[in-house]
């Protein structure tokens, strides 16, 4: 055990002071807007507001997914809301994601008014519905998917919210919450491997909405891409979760969708906003600002 000292809590807690850690200075205890902000609007009828997180990443991959099946009706504006900065307490996206959280989805194809759609399997389940894609058509698989997709809805946060903060983000390191959650994240990652030991992709043979949920989180996380963690986790010895997130990575739309929304990482990486599939040729950070490329290299 550590020795770190101990908390008396008081009766009634108050918000006095940030608490400290990477990110603190977003961390509220009450929701609503900060400031007046409209939200830009695109031409198309889909109009995504997001960041390429994890969570981002799962809903630029399905639309990237269903544009490479020829649904033009996916045809979207990605817009980058900057967390680090605030822009998720803008009116404008408040209105769209009362939570204040990426990823969030305009359909401003619907009457009599628009929908919003706000939390990552939301988005997912609602255009997988919208096109009738990525979901399997049997019922028993189609379970199986939704299993997968709500276990990542349910088990990310530890993941994020516990591992990743007690390990990468607190302002110090903890002895019992990094071994918390270290072990509750190897136990997860022993439960993927086992099923994948036995499964092309989560619902079987099909690749679906589930393994796009689960893909941005804990295939990074087995890349050793995530909070650094890679040897700490023992990674490599997920052999089968690591022979998924390869074949994962492969796939074209997958490797467009991670690029949208990023700010971050090899400028030809970086395609901050996405209005168009010829984008991907013409406007990411190498060719928006050469200069900064070159200095950078
Ligand atoms: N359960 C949500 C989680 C979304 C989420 O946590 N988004 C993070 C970025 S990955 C965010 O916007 N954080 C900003 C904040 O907490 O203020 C989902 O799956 O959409």
């Amino acid at each position: 055990m550590n020795d770190a000292p101990t908390y008396t809590p008081p009766k009634v807690w108050t918000w006095e002071q940030e608490s400290g850690g990477r990110f603190a200075n977003i961390n509220r205890p009450i929701a609503g807007p900060t400031h007046d902000k409209e939200l830009p609007v695109g031409k198309h009828p889909l109009q995504l507001h997001s960041l390429a997180t994890p969570n981002g990443v799962k809903v630029t991959v399905m639309l990237e997914e269903l544009l490479a099946l020829g649904h033009e009706g996916a045809e979207y504006d990605a817009y980058m809301i900057n967390i680090g900065q605030g822009d998720q307490f803008g009116s404008g996206f408040v209105d769209i994601n009362p939570n204040s959280k990426i990823p969030a989805l305009l359909d401003r194809s619907t009457k009599p008014k628009p929908t919003r759609v706000f939390e990552s399997a939301a988005i997912l389940l609602y255009l997988a519905e919208k096109f009738g894609e990525f979901v399997p058509k049997d019922p028993s698989l189609r379970a199986e998917c939704y299993s997968w997709l709500m276990w990542q809805m349910g088990s990310a946060p530890y993941l994020g919210g516990g591992f990743g903060h007690f390990y990468a983000y607190a302002p110090e390191k903890w002895q019992y919450p990094i071994d918390r959650y270290t072990m509750e994240v190897k136990r997860q990652l022993d439960v993927l491997d086992r099923h994948l030991a036995d499964n092309q992709y989560f619902a079987g043979k099909e690749y679906t909405i589930a393994d796009m949920a689960i893909w941005p989180w804990y295939g990074a996380l087995v890349k050793g891409t995530l909070y650094e963690a890679g040897e700490f986790l023992d990674v490599q010895s997920y052999k089968h979760v690591n022979r998924w997130t390869d074949e994962v990575a492969e796939r074209e739309p997958v490797k467009r969708g991670r690029m949208v929304n990023r700010a971050w990482g090899k400028p030809e990486s970086q395609l901050r906003e996405r209005h168009d599939a010829s984008d991907f040729e013409l406007r990411t950070q190498d060719k928006l600002e050469p200069e900064e490329t070159e200095e950078a290299s």
